[in-house]
This record gives structure tokens, sequence and C-alpha cells, in this order.
């Protein structure tokens, strides 16, 4: 009670002082509905808030450089790849007391794309799998349907079964061609070219069977039972499970894991170089450390942080679920992102060109 006394007279100083703006550039569906209303409240400063559902169309921007924004949450093979170009300031860490909040085995994790974690910190982080409608799936292919393998859309007959119903898969390469590597076998960490060209075959024996690839759609599209399965984010899919239970249509969806394994993402917040504030910038990193607004955040997106103050914060239904905050087993079988180069970057461009043409 004190507390919010404190920050509403806080609120009046600075809001009455300045009239502050950030610009924060997001992905879509990410980030609970009073976080923004709060942290104008308690620190005076607009947030003007853009979204986006693609590393590619952030990273165009990015690299464009006067992207106008302030804090922009790349996934931390982009970021690495963007580290490199200059595109990020180094972070003030003596602005950032809630640092101390963070889980460091998960930051330390993040280091690998991020030396010393000097421009970044964990946002939210997830994995890459199955949502699926459970009925629809079922009525298609039975009871043993294999809804925790890719085999669920990465076997051809499988998929053929379900285009009636309608698949989705994320317009988003760099996950979606490491996942049939590992479907198939081989190293979803790969370079080489073979390695490539036999993914490429996979998809594009699937892709007439796939409705659309699109990342943001399908959250509304599942929920409402316009597609059956989504290759999609591991919130995302919990969100459509929401919405499904929201509208009472009787749409019961599930997420998975494959089994043979999934890429484990980190998305980062950091500060383009060129930002207008990026003393504001710092404000709002340090206030999204804080163990209650990313609990907030958790408890309304469904990924899990890397919070570790929050942890006790979050509810215990998310905390519990392994598909959110993997057990040891489910961890064995997550893979990190691979950093590609600008070459191999051209290679996957080409072969996801070729893919969604199905040519
Ligand atoms: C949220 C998208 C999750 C980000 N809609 C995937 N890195």
């Amino acid at each position: 009670m004190k507390h919010t006394l404190l920050l509403a007279t806080i609120t009046t100083v600075i809001g009455s002082a300045q009239a502050a703006t950030l610009n924060v550039y997001n992905w879509s569906d990410y980030i609970a509905e009073d976080t923004l209303e709060k942290f104008t409240a308690a620190t005076g400063i607009e947030v003007n808030y853009d979204v986006y559902d693609s590393n590619e169309v952030l990273e165009a921007k990015v690299l464009a450089g006067n992207s106008g924004y302030d804090i922009v949450v790349p996934t931390s093979d982009f970021l690495r790849r963007q580290i490199g170009a200059g595109a990020y300031q180094k972070l003030d860490k003596s602005k950032l007391p809630n640092l101390k909040n963070m889980d460091e085995a998960l930051m330390a994790q993040a280091e690998r794309y991020d030396e010393n974690n000097d421009h970044s910190v964990i946002y939210l982080w997830g994995t890459t799998g199955i949502g699926y409608n459970v009925n629809m799936v079922q009525e298609r292919l039975g009871d043993n349907a294999p809804t925790d393998s890719w085999a669920l859309i990465f076997d051809p007959a499988n998929a053929a079964k379900l285009a009636d119903c309608g698949i989705s898969v994320l317009d988003a390469p760099t996950e979606i061609i490491p996942a049939a590597m590992k479907y198939l076998g081989l190293d979803p960490n790969s370079t080489d070219s073979d390695d490539f060209a036999k993914a490429e075959a996979l998809l594009t024996t699937i892709q007439p069977h796939i409705r659309y690839f699109h990342s943001s759609q399908y959250i509304n599209d599942l929920a409402n039972g316009d597609v059956c399965v989504s290759v999609g984010w591991s919130g995302d899919i919990y969100i459509a499970r929401d919405r499904a239970a929201e509208a009472e249509n009787g749409v019961e969806i599930s997420y998975t894991i494959p089994k043979e394994g999934t890429l484990q993402w980190f998305d980062m917040l950091a500060i383009p170089v060129d930002a207008p504030n990026p003393d504001l910038a710092h404000q709002f990193i340090d206030f999204i450390m804080d163990a209650q607004v990313t609990a907030d955040i958790t408890n309304y997106v469904w990924y899990a942080n890397a919070n570790a103050a929050s942890m006790p914060l979050v509810d215990e239904e998310i905390t519990s679920d392994p598909t959110i905050f993997p057990t040891a087993e489910v961890r064995d079988n997550l893979y990190a992102a691979t950093v590609y180069n600008s070459r191999q970057d051209r290679v996957i461009t080409r072969t996801w060109t070729k893919i969604k043409t199905g040519q």
C-alpha cells in the first residue's frame, strides 16, 4: 500500500516534469495487458509500442539504422549477428539494479550469443513445437496420432490427412529448416549444403498440404478451429488454448515438444546503437526485470522467463508445466540456434522461397 502511494507521488512529479516517450518494438502477443500502463504510471514515460512477428523483419530495420526504436527484442542468434554489425549499444549495468533478479544459469546460456551479456538481457524464452486441435487430429489420425513427434506433419502421409483441417507453419526459416534436419536424424546445427538440400526435399514434399506459412495468425485460427495443427511457439499455442476456452467454442488445444527434439530460443531486450532515448530504454529494461512485472507477463503470455526472483509469483500451472519450464529430461532434447553467416543466410533465404512456393 505504502509502495503504491509512493509510486503515485513519483509519477506526478516526473509526469509533470517531462513528456518523454519511449519507442518499443516487440513481438506481437508478447506482453501483459497492463505492463505498459504500469510502466507509465511508475515512471511518467509514455510508450510508443509497435509489434512484429519475424526476426527477419526486425533485422532489416535494425541493420538499416535509424529505426527510431529504443528497445527491440531479437532472438539471440539474430542478436549475435546484429551485434557483429555494430547495431547495439553496451548496456550501462549501473542503471540496471534488477539484474540481480536474473537466473545466472540462463544468462550464462545467453552469453553464448552476447559475450558477458554486454548488450542484452533475456526477456522471455521458449521452444518451437506443435500446437494441435485434439479432436480434429484424433478424427483424422486416430488414437495413435503421433502428436508427440515431428512425424505429425513431416511424414507426408500424416500431413495429407490433416490438410483439410489446416496445417500452418511458422514463417521462420532458421527454425523450420533445422527442425526438418532434426526429424531426418541430421544435426540441426548443420551448415552443410547436402543437409540443407535434404531438409528442402522433405519440406517441399509436405508443402502442398500446408495451408499457410505465417508467424502470428495461427493463434486465432487454432483457437477458432480454422486450422488444426500449427508449428508454432510455445506460449502462442497456450494463448490460443486460452482464447478457445474463453470463447467456450469446444476447441481443445494442446502443445507438445516433439520427442526428436527442438529449438530452445531466447528473446533478448537490446538497445539499438542509434536509439533516441537510451536512458529511458535502461529504465524500461530495469522495470521489466522487476520480479512482479515479469511474473505478470509470464502469467499472461505463457512464455518462460529467466527471472529467478519472479518464480514464486508465477502461476504454478505454468511453472510445473514441462513444456514451458522443461524438466532436465526434456532439456536434453533441446538444441540451441546456429548463428549463420551471411553466405549461409542467403542459402536459407533461397531455400525457403523455393519451399514456400513449392518449386
Ligand atoms: C510471440 C512470439 C514469440 C517469439 N508471439 C518467438 N521468438
